[in-house]
């Protein structure tokens, strides 16, 4: 079935990463190498919160987290992958090469490895290390959210363009996943998301983003979703698979991820205001939606040659 192709990823550094899908995308390309394309795109950016410039764990080392899904419920994922620098080349290649979907730690590197990926240096980037190093001050984790206009601070964006870390002019940070989600011409959708977490983790820390279902769901018939903000939040609501699960119900992508949002916020309406979390979805219609916990959450939409468009999305509070 032709279709108008369509992509959408978190946050306003998604618009860089949707015109490499785009490019894919436009001639009539396959929407899974669109996304696959465009996770690329960032990861090998130096930023906050996604590939191995990113910020580390509390003991220094950077680890990364990516899944990948098509129209057809394949899915591949890997969690706490050091020194790979395209993770969600590895989650595909494990969903493309493999029995499994997701590989983990030591024995994903080796895979990578074993697989061709190049081996990198565990040093940090210049930028995550000094950030490490004022962390280390204090080794205080305490996440925080993205709402600058709440908290009045200013954002340091501006300086690195597009890719830049979020973080403010204090020092303090908060993180930004790359979730994109796409429909090709041939209406097929597939996702892709991609992150090194949430910076200063516990080592070992997973968080939705390589979790189907949590951080990324496709299905081939309904729609796609992925999120962003606090990973352990969206992962005890197994929030993406709700979120397409409520468009199979004939919600429309925008009431979906109301729908999914106000079920988080149910469980601890006090604590939701403390958090983000926020969702994309679209359809196979070519509708669009988003909806976050708090304010703040910004997502990028492409359909055309203009460019894209960054939307902030609605929220419960
Ligand atoms: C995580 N969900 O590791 C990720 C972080 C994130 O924008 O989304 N940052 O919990």
């Amino acid at each position: 079935t032709a279709a108008k192709p369509l992509v959408v990823s978190t946050w306003d550094s998604g618009l860089a990463v949707n015109a490499v899908a785009w490019n894919v995308l436009k001639p009539g390309g396959y929407a899974l190498d669109a996304v696959e394309e465009a996770a690329k795109s960032i990861e090998k950016e130096i930023s906050c919160c996604v590939g191995l410039g990113g910020y580390p764990d509390r003991e220094g080392h950077v680890s990364l987290d990516a899944c990948i899904m098509n129209e057809k419920y394949d899915c591949g994922s890997v969690a706490g992958l050091e020194r790979i620098l395209h993770p969600i080349s590895v989650a595909r290649k494990i969903m493309e090469t493999t029995p499994h979907v997701m590989l983990v730690g030591e024995g994903a590197q080796q895979f990578a490895v074993a697989n061709g990926f190049k081996l990198e240096s565990a040093e940090l980037s210049a930028d995550a290390a000094k950030a490490y190093k004022e962390w280390l001050k204090k080794s205080e984790y305490k996440p925080l959210m993205n709402i600058e206009q709440q908290q009045g601070k200013t954002p340091k964006r501006a300086a690195g363009g597009p890719f830049a870390p979020n973080q403010f002019e204090d020092g303090s940070f908060n993180h930004d996943t790359m979730g994109t989600i796409a429909l090709d011409g041939k209406g097929r959708l597939a996702g892709a998301c991609t992150t090194s977490g949430m910076a200063f983790k516990m080592r070992g820390r997973i968080g939705d983003s390589p979790l189907i279902g949590s951080g990324l769901y496709v299905d081939g018939e309904i729609g796609a979703a992925t999120s962003s903000g606090q990973g352990e939040e969206v992962i005890r609501l197994g929030g993406t698979h709700l979120v397409v699960e409520f468009m199979r119900n004939g919600a429309t992508p925008m009431e979906a991820c109301k729908k999914a949002v106000e079920r988080l916020v149910k469980i601890n309406p006090k604590k939701a205001k403390e958090f983000q979390v926020g969702f994309i979805a679209i359809n196979l219609k070519g509708e669009v939606g988003a909806y976050s916990v708090n304010k703040g959450f910004s997502y990028s939409v492409t359909q055309g040659d203009d460019g894209g468009k960054v939307f902030m999305a609605e929220s419960y509070y």
